[in-house]
């Protein structure tokens, strides 16, 4: 069975229940589906995954969350030819870096080499209905990639 790997930081819960949905969706698809908190893993930890999935919320002007700094830099040095990636996240659209860090983290998956598996998918603070229709499409897109 293929893997999913789920990693995200989340502040005050909006990615975290971002990173929820597309799990429960990649495990409908028939997927393993693991999903963590940044703090708790190493950028290396996506070498064991099929499907690599980042989910984060993005700070002030524009930049990455604190906490998932070290497994961005991380990630941008690994060789992760032959996985398929995807990036989720949730921003704030007052702001004018919408979501910025969500395309940082697409960008350093393609550094590593890995394959953009669907569009990315940014989520105004938390998800309402028709954004969690567009995760499970996101999902859908990435499991068609493995299945
Ligand atoms: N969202 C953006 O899209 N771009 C930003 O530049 C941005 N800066 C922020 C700065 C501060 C001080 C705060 C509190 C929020 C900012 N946000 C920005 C909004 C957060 O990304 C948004 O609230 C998000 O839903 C938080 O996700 P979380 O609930 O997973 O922590």
């Amino acid at each position: 069975m293929a893997l999913a790997k789920i990693v995200y930081a989340s502040l005050t819960g909006n990615t975290e229940e971002i990173a929820d949905i597309v799990a429960e969706a990649l495990e409908n698809e028939g997927l393993e589906v693991e999903i963590d908190e940044c703090t708790q893993v190493d950028a290396d930890d996506f070498l064991e995954a099929d499907i690599c999935v980042i989910g984060t919320y993005t700070y002030d002007e524009g930049s990455l969350p604190d906490d998932i700094v070290d497994l961005y830099e991380e990630l941008k040095e690994l060789d992760l030819s032959g996985k398929i990636y995807g990036v989720v996240g949730s921003g704030d659209t007052f702001y004018e870096m919408f979501c910025s860090a969500v395309d940082d983290f697409d960008q350093a998956f393609a550094q590593a080499g890995a394959t953009k598996g669907a569009e990315s998918v940014k989520v105004d603070l938390a998800a309402e209905e028709d954004d969690i229709v567009n995760l499970e499409k996101f999902a859908k897109e990435l499991a068609s990639k493995v299945n």
